[in-house]
């Protein structure tokens, strides 16, 4: 049985949860972390000393980084298809991953998700929300692009770097701001909303980490 500690309005938890769910791992989740709390304890620091979620459990092994953990699961439990053995076939796919990780869902989070709902509305700054839609642009149309060859990262089949790239995705097209034109990624999204582990594990309201006047 695989453990999954994290409250289920985590981006992070649900990349874990999402690829749980499509490997159809037996698995349970705990609520931690944000206004569940439990993540500062030395019990909990011992498994995350970030004291951030998700840790994952599997047998003897605990881990945090929602990434590397979704890569262990793969590469444990899934097929040469959703993780390609080939170093070149998985380095492919791979940097689209990273790239998400470090570059887009960054972006996203810091300067859409944060400022639309986790701050009081009325430090807004417009000026800044503009400038970095213009960025957001840019990353968009290379994903874009690459998502312009094939119905998935890695082309015909769906991967575990769909499930890295994706699950920003429901914040990315929920969020109000302008957004440029994708239609390969407006595709996208559509095939990952048609599977139920993303309806079930990805697309959770982030209503309750709306910003109240009292916090
Ligand atoms: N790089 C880490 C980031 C983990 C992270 O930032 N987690 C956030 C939630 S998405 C967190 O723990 N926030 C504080 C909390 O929920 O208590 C990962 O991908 O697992």
């Amino acid at each position: 049985m695989i453990e999954i500690l994290g409250r289920d309005t985590s981006l992070n938890v649900q990349i874990v949860m999402w690829a749980v769910a499509e490997l159809g791992l037996v698995h349970k989740r705990h609520d931690l972390g944000g206004a569940f709390g439990g993540t500062d304890t030395s019990e909990y620091l011992a498994m995350n000393p970030n004291g951030l979620v998700p840790v994952m459990k599997d047998g003897d092994l605990t881990m945090f980084e929602s990434a590397a953990i979704v890569r262990y699961l793969s590469h444990k439990y899934a097929d040469q298809t959703f993780y390609p053995r080939d170093p070149k076939k998985r380095a492919e796919i791979d940097m689209w991953a990273e790239w998400n990780k470090t570059t887009f869902a960054p972006l996203l989070l810091s300067e859409f998700f944060y400022p639309l709902v986790r701050y009081d509305p009325a430090i807004l700054d417009h000026a800044a929300l503009d400038e970095a839609a213009s960025k957001m642009a840019t990353l968009a149309t290379m994903l874009d692009d690459r998502l312009g060859e094939g119905p998935f990262i890695a082309g015909e089949d769906f991967t575990y770097a769909d499930i890295i790239v994706g699950t920003v995705l429901y914040r990315y097209y929920e969020l109000e701001f302008l957004r440029t034109s994708t239609p390969n990624i407006d595709r996208y999204y559509e095939r990952l909303m048609s599977r139920e582990a993303y309806k079930t594990h990805v697309m959770v309201s982030y209503e309750p980490l709306r910003w109240k006047p009292d916090e």
